[in-house]
């Protein structure tokens, strides 16, 4: 087992990771910049190294900072966290290179994921269904209006270096494709400097739902159920669920068993999350995540498992011990992201929190760095917290939530919080009856209606 661990990361998932090391024996060094010098997990870590100035490219996405700081500080291995560089091929190469371990995936595997292209043909070749689409890359807008014919409209012109739905166009029609396939082009260009693109039939009302998988270097991989992860805002999402409440039983094994399958075949080891678009019954595979997730809480909550525990006991060589037989399922978990963020218009709200509670009780779980007197930084991402619910039942479940975030004080700035406090009381939510665009529905409708 490794003696110490470098935790490229910052905010609530850094202490996350510090978490799980300290209960491994494992000294934990931070890593941080110059704008998260009080940040908890700086404080908690046995060892903390300045990496640079508040901007991440200075910082958290400077390679040479953070293998500076691995070398200096001694340590056997690398957790990227999420964002970042936690999937940059090149870095989990280079960290390999300088002779540390990378907590995660190997870099081919990284790499050919990070090609929308490629990874669905590779999962598609080991029995995975995928959206249909274009047979690889579309060279000018001819091969396009030529493939949106074979697949039928609508279509969706995506980027081959996509995700996040940058560089994303829906084309109801002929009339529309050369239009939004330059444009396609020019976004995709702009945000990730390469323009391929390629087209898919596009799904109009699908769910977003996402399945967990483990696995060693020995080829033993299990699936631990699925999160729905529906409930997003301009491609971040709000809260996620699981299971799904769209999802039955022989739903879930179905689809666990495919991407079980498929992952062995494909060799892949550590943590990882295949993405699929769920409607009318079938699923469609769009993109597979090699980091560990945001909102992974949730299917540990379900599962029992530690998955940063089990990350770094994989990528130190040790075997699962474990097998599907051996994963149970046990009652419902809901996270709900909390962010800096003005409820109603989205505005982000860094500053100083004054008085901060944070809600406790059976079933409660809080992944955050605040304290009381701790100053959000206004340079990075606006998630602040994540509160996970566990209860036997989703009804528990969402009643155990509403009395949480009744108990969640933040003082000193705007939270997100408010709007989860109505979300949870819609209807449509509480019945599980939502799909990808329901929120932006649901926080357009708000603004027109009256109170
Ligand atoms: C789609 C789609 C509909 N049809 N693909 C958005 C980001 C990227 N990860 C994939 N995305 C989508 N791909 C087809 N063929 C709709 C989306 C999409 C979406 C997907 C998941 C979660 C939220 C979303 C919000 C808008 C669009």
């Amino acid at each position: 087992m490794f003696d110490k661990v470098l935790i490229a990361n910052r905010g609530e998932i850094a202490l996350r990771i510090l978490r799980a090391c300290r209960e491994m024996g494992i000294k934990a060094v931070a890593v941080h910049s110059t704008a998260d010098n009080d940040a908890m997990h700086v404080r908690l870590a046995d060892e903390a190294v300045c990496i640079g100035p508040p901007a991440a490219k200075d910082s958290y996405l400077s390679t040479s900072a953070i293998l500076s700081a691995a070398t200096i500080a001694g340590v056997d291995a690398i957790h990227p966290g999420y964002g970042f560089l936690s999937e940059n091929a090149d870095f989990a190469e280079m960290v390999e290179e300088h002779k540390f371990t990378f907590i995660g995936p190997s870099p081919d595997h990284i790499r050919l994921m990070g090609d929308k292209i490629a990874a669905k043909k590779a999962v598609s070749d080991v029995g995975i269904p995928v959206v249909p689409g274009s047979d690889g890359s579309l060279k000018d807008a001819e091969q396009a209006r030529a493939a949106a014919d074979e697949i039928g409209y609508p279509v969706l012109i995506k980027a081959t270096a996509g995700g996040g739905g940058r560089g994303m166009k829906v084309v109801e029609s002929d009339a529309g494709i050369k239009e939004a396939f330059d444009l396609a082009r020019a976004e995709a260009k702009a945000a990730f400097g390469y323009d391929e693109v390629y087209m898919e039939k596009y799904l109009a009302r699908p769910r977003h739902i996402e399945v967990q998988v483990l696995a060693d270097n020995f080829g033993n991989v299990v699936h631990l159920g699925e999160r729905d992860c529906s409930i997003q805002r301009r491609h971040q999402k709000l809260l996620e669920e699981s299971p799904s409440p769209a999802l039955n039983e022989a739903e879930r094994q179905a689809i666990g068993e495919t991407v079980v399958t498929a992952v062995k075949k494909l060799g892949y080891r550590s943590v990882g999350t295949a993405e699929f678009l769920y409607e009318d019954g079938n699923f469609f595979f769009i993109e597979m995540n090699t980091r560990l997730q945001v909102e992974h809480p949730v299917t540990e909550m379900v599962c029992g498992l530690d998955l940063v525990r089990e990350m770094i006991r994989i990528a130190a060589g040790a075997p699962l011990g474990y097998e599907q037989s051996d994963i149970t399922f046990s009652g419902h978990s809901i996270e709900c992201r909390i962010t800096a963020e003005n409820p109603d218009t989205f505005l982000p709200s860094p500053g100083r929190i004054g008085d901060y509670h944070a809600p406790g009780g059976l079933g409660i779980r809080v992944d955050s760095g605040l304290y009381s007197g701790y100053a959000v930084p206004p340079h990075y991402d606006s998630m602040i917290a994540k509160l996970i619910v566990h209860a036997p039942t989703r009804n528990e479940c969402l009643m155990r939530l509403k009395r949480a975030l009744g108990e969640y004080v933040i003082d000193g700035l705007d939270t997100i919080i408010p709007l989860h406090q109505r979300l949870i009381d819609e209807p449509d939510f509480v019945n599980g009856d939502y799909d990808i665009h329901w929120l932006e529905r649901f926080v357009e409708g708000k603004k027109t209606k009256p109170g």
